[in-house]
C-alpha cells in the first residue's frame, strides 16, 4: 500500500514531464499505474531470489577499477560528459504500454536505493561499493511492462572490439530489489570507467552482467534474433554463461 502510493504520487509531477505518456489523460494515467501494481504478476517476483550481502562504509574499496570499456569514447558520448550528462536520456522500451524517455534527473527524482556490495569479476579481482538508483522495478513499473515480457535487455552507449556491448536478465532478476540502475558511486556521480551517467547494478551475478553506459531498457519475449541471441557481449563470444549468478 505504501508502495503504491508512493508510485502514484511520484506520478503527478514525474509523468507530466513525459511526453509519451502526456497525451493521455494524466489521471487515467495514474489509475492505470495504480491498476498495474495491483495486478502486476512480474511484481510478485520480486523476492524470488535472495538479497546479495552487503557490507557497511568501512569496507567500501578505497580505488573501484574500471574494466572492460572505461570510456565509450564517440563523439556522441565525449559531448554529453562535457556537459556533465545534462541531455542524457535513457529509454524504457519494448513490450510496454508507455514507453518512457528519462532524463537523468528523473532518475534522480524517483525512490532511491543504496546498497554497498562486492562487485565479483570473472577475471579474477573485486571490489566493495556503495551504489545508488532507483530499483529496476520502479521504472518497468512506470512503462508498464506486458505480461508477455520474458526478459529485460540493456542496451550500452559503448563499443567493445568492434560490437555493442549489451546485456539482459530474467524478470526475477529485473525486479529484485538489489538490481538498481545506479547514477553515484561512493556518494559521487558514477565516474566515466565505472559507466557514467548511468549503469545496472546486478548484485546475485558476475561483473559483466551489471551493464554501463545505459542508453536503454527493453522489455522483450525472446532473446532470438537480439545482436548473438544469447543474451550478452561476452556470452555471445565466450563461454561466460547467461545465468552468472549463484
Ligand atoms: N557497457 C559495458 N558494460 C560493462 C562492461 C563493458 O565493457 N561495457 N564490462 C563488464 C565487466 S566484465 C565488468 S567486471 C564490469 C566492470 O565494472 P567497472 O568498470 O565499474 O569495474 O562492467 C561490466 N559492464
Ligand atoms: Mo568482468
Amino acid at each position: 500500500m505504501k508502495r503504491r502510493n508512493l508510485i502514484v504520487g511520484l506520478g503527478a509531477g514525474f509523468l507530466a514531464g513525459c511526453s509519451k505518456v502526456g497525451k493521455s489523460d494524466p489521471m487515467q494515467s495514474l489509475f492505470k499505474l495504480a491498476e498495474d501494481w495491483h495486478r502486476g504478476a512480474h511484481r510478485a517476483l520480486a523476492g524470488k531470489r535472495g538479497l546479495a550481502q552487503e557490507f557497511t562504509k568501512a569496507d567500501i574499496s578505497p580505488f573501484f577499477r574500471g574494466n572492460g570499456t572505461t570510456d565509450p569514447g564517440d563523439a556522441a558520448y565525449t559531448a554529453h560528459a562535457a556537459t556533465g550528462f545534462a541531455g542524457w536520456t535513457i529509454a524504457v522500451t519494448g513490450l510496454v504500454d508507455r514507453p518512457l524517455e528519462l532524463t537523468l534527473e528523473q532518475i534522480k527524482a524517483l525512490p532511491q536505493r543504496t546498497q554497498i556490495t562486492r562487485h565479483d569479476c570473472v577475471e579474477g579481482w573485486s571490489a566493495i561499493g556503495e551504489w545508488t538508483g532507483p530499483q529496476l522495478g520502479t521504472m518497468l513499473d512506470l512503462a508498464g511492462v506486458q505480461p508477455n515480457a520474458n526478459y529485460v535487455v540493456f542496451r550500452c552507449a559503448d563499443v567493445l572490439n568492434g560490437s555493442a556491448y549489451y546485456e539482459s536478465v530474467d524478470m526475477v532478476d529485473a525486479y529484485h530489489p538489489q538490481t538498481i540502475v545506479a547514477h553515484a558511486l561512493n556518494g559521487a556521480p558514477l565516474p566515466v570507467a565505472n559507466g557514467a551517467p548511468l549503469r545496472m547494478r546486478i548484485e546475485r551475478q558476475l561483473g559483466y552482467k551489471s551493464a554501463k553506459y545505459v542508453t536503454a531498457i527493453e522489455a522483450v519475449e525472446s532473446l532470438d534474433g537480439i545482436h548473438g541471441g544469447k543474451g550478452g557481449y561476452w556470452e555471445d563470444r565466450s563461454d561466460y554463461q547467461w545465468y552468472a549468478g549463484a
